[in-house]
């Protein structure tokens, strides 16, 4: 969800709103383009075929048939309207905002008078309203809606969604908080959805009640019937205690995104204590090389450290949101470019492997191995990332640029332009860049006053070699990856800055504790991580087979004719002979002499992988076919 962290007194970093960035041209705005035209109005059918809407019509008193679960079904209307006013930012459309407004009315007719709406325990179960927080999701689905609302009052100025929202959000702070009723939401999201509410209105009462949610964890207050244990929910220990990631991923993601948001109002220092941990936690035992996060099915949720099996990986497109989410506050608090590299690699990667090139088909679980058969299917009877996928390509602009008293950071390399007030000096930059196939980025100074002001770009800490031009002036700033580079002068119109990434292909090595992918490599060409699918091996070859040689040299070969235009890379390996092994489980080492036969191997960005049939696909090879194994 868009940020506005303008008055966040805890901000490093002032996030820009969305209508200050447009994408143009480039990787991402094909991809926008396909999101609005495509994805969203598609939405639209699916919503009233999966009986969403029918669900709100039945809670407003006009729909007719059977109530649809699962019971959230009304967050998928939310996170699509959501997805819409960034949308309608990005471009205006009438017919889509039709299309909100007619979504719009059916929930204000829904809404009942004391502000409270939920189709489910309005249809379903309205003896059980707020007993179910455990699993009920009635504050999931109104974090939602606040989300949305602020997002469809920013967008368009009207407040039919925001007055929705406020109204229910003060049903619920007169229902829970001190001297009230206690809650843990089972699924968190409210929280951060009622600091942007409290941002947006200036409504106080939000931001504590945010607050009061965070506080109630880890006290044994869940109620409600669940499958689960406390750990899934993040309700072990109390959120200032914990010292790990744990339970149902993308529960534990939205929560701390929220923690952080608390934390960019109030400076609560122990909040941030236990984000840094946590965030540790995370990337030292428990992120995929794509960005995906959740190892296990049974609960969607973390695995212990190191558990990050390749096959059966959850890593839910939902949970790499909700983590860029985090990193997006996390970056504003700290400035660290550490989480913008996060936000980086889970766009190219985790985010971008939960669409399909056209647009209307989703991953929910992104594998990092496939023994074949899967396919993104259109929607899902729990469609909780679709709408999610929509949204976050509709807000890319806001995750490029941020400003502080000193000037103006670029944090991802999008073809796009950027406007930014810089302490009353008006400035206007555009980037020109064909990353991230091509590693030059061009900035260019197209408005700007007489004061001096910096420019920040982030050198990702992939980078091995990096310089920058501007005009004759060259330098080399390899030095500065992990972290920013800084100009500052008085820029004149017209004048441009080059960063050069040197973009090569890599092999990647996993911790040595990583069970499932010792002794593999992986590739990866700038921020994007490769893949190898069935599809591009000889007949007969079956991809289990294939080993990687780690010292043969890989090579980048732009394809204007494959998977929508990427860079494939060549890679060298073999194919085991296996012929030794046939009906046989297990021999003694000494009876067999691996034998190999040198192979090609080709290599196509992660998230366009099953793009080309249900085949097979593996991230991770294991590495040897070279005479001698590597490990
Ligand atoms: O429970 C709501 C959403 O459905 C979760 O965030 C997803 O993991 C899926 O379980
Ligand atoms: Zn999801």
């Amino acid at each position: 969800m868009e940020i506005n962290t303008t008055h966040s007194p805890y901000a490093r970093l002032k996030t820009l709103p969305l209508k200050n960035v447009s994408v143009s041209g480039g990787f991402w705005s094909g991809r926008q383009a396909i999101n609005h035209e495509i994805s969203l109005k598609h939405a639209f059918r699916k919503l009233e075929d999966s009986g969403n809407f029918n669900n709100v019509r039945l809670a407003a008193g006009s729909g007719v048939g059977e109530y649809r679960r699962p019971v959230f079904m009304d967050s998928d209307i939310y996170k699509w309207l959501e997805a819409v006013s960034y949308e309608l930012v990005n471009r205006p459309d009438p017919e889509l905002e039709a299309m909100a407004d007619k979504a719009i009315d059916l929930l204000a007719a829904a809404q009942q008078a004391d502000g409270y709406l939920n189709s489910y325990y309005q249809v379903v179960e309205p003896e059980k309203k707020w007993q179910e927080l455990a699993m009920g999701h009635e504050l999931y689905c109104a974090g939602h809606l606040f989300e949305a609302a602020v997002a469809h009052h920013r967008a368009t100025g009207k407040t039919t969604l925001l007055d929705i929202a406020c109204r229910f959000a003060d049903h619920i702070d007169a229902t829970f908080g001190p001297g009230k009723r206690d809650a843990v939401p089972g699924h968190p999201v409210v929280e951060l959805a009622l600091v942007e509410l409290f941002r947006e209105s200036g409504e106080q009462r939000y931001l504590e009640l945010a607050g009061f949610f965070v506080d109630q964890r880890g006290q044994g207050k869940m109620i409600g019937r669940t499958p689960f244990g406390t750990d899934y929910h993040q309700d072990r220990v109390p959120v200032r205690e914990a010292q790990i990631v744990e339970g149902h991923a993308v529960r534990q993601l939205y929560l701390l995104a929220g923690v952080a948001d608390i934390y960019l109002e109030t400076g609560d220092a122990a909040l941030l204590e236990a984000a840094k941990r946590l965030w540790q936690d995370v990337t030292a035992h428990k992120l995929y090389l794509t960005a995906g996060l959740g190892a296990r099915h049974l609960g969607e949720s973390f695995g212990a450290a190191y558990e990050l099996p390749n096959d059966t990986a959850y890593a839910e497109t939902c949970a790499t949101i909700a983590n860029m989410m985090w990193n997006w506050r996390l970056l504003a608090i700290t400035g660290d470019a550490r989480h913008a590299d996060m936000i980086e690699r889970s766009l190219y990667n985790g985010f971008l492997s939960g669409i399909s090139l056209d647009g209307q088909r989703y991953f929910y679980v992104n594998p990092l191995s496939s023994p074949g058969g899967i396919e993104r299917p259109e929607w899902y009877g729990c469609a909780c990332c679709p709408p999610n996928v929509m949204r976050q390509i509709a807000l890319l602009g806001h995750y490029v640029a941020t400003t502080s008293a000193a000037g103006l950071q670029i944090h991802q390399y999008i073809a796009s332009e950027i406007a930014a007030d810089l302490g009353g000096n008006p400035v206007k930059v555009r980037l020109e860049t064909a990353y991230p196939w091509e590693g030059q980025i061009k900035l260019i100074v197209e408005e700007t006053g007489d004061a001096p002001w910096e420019i920040a770009l982030r050198i990702p800490a992939w980078c091995e070699e990096a310089s920058i031009q501007i005009g004759d002036h060259l330098s080399d700033v390899s030095a500065n990856a992990g972290g920013y580079v800084r100009f500052k002068r008085t820029w004149q119109p017209g004048e441009a800055v080059q960063l050069n990434l040197r973009l090569t292909p890599r092999l990647i090595q996993p911790h040595p504790r990583v069970d499932a992918t010792r002794g593999s490599l992986a590739i990866t060409y700038g921020p994007l991580v490769y893949c190898f699918e069935g599809v591009d091996l000889p007949a007969g070859v079956n991809l289990s087979d294939v080993r990687i040689h780690s010292t043969a040299p890989l090579e980048a070969i732009w394809r204007e004719d494959m998977l929508g235009k990427i860079v494939e890379i060549k890679a060298h390996g073999a194919v085991e002979d296996l012929s030794a092994w046939e009906d046989i489980l297990y021999r003694a080492l000494s009876l067999v002499t691996p034998s190999y036969q040198d192979l090609e191997l080709t290599a196509v960005p992660y998230y366009a992988w099953a793009n080309r049939g249900p085949g097979t696909m593996r991230v991770w090879l294991p590495c040897g076919g070279q005479g001698m194994d590597r490990r």
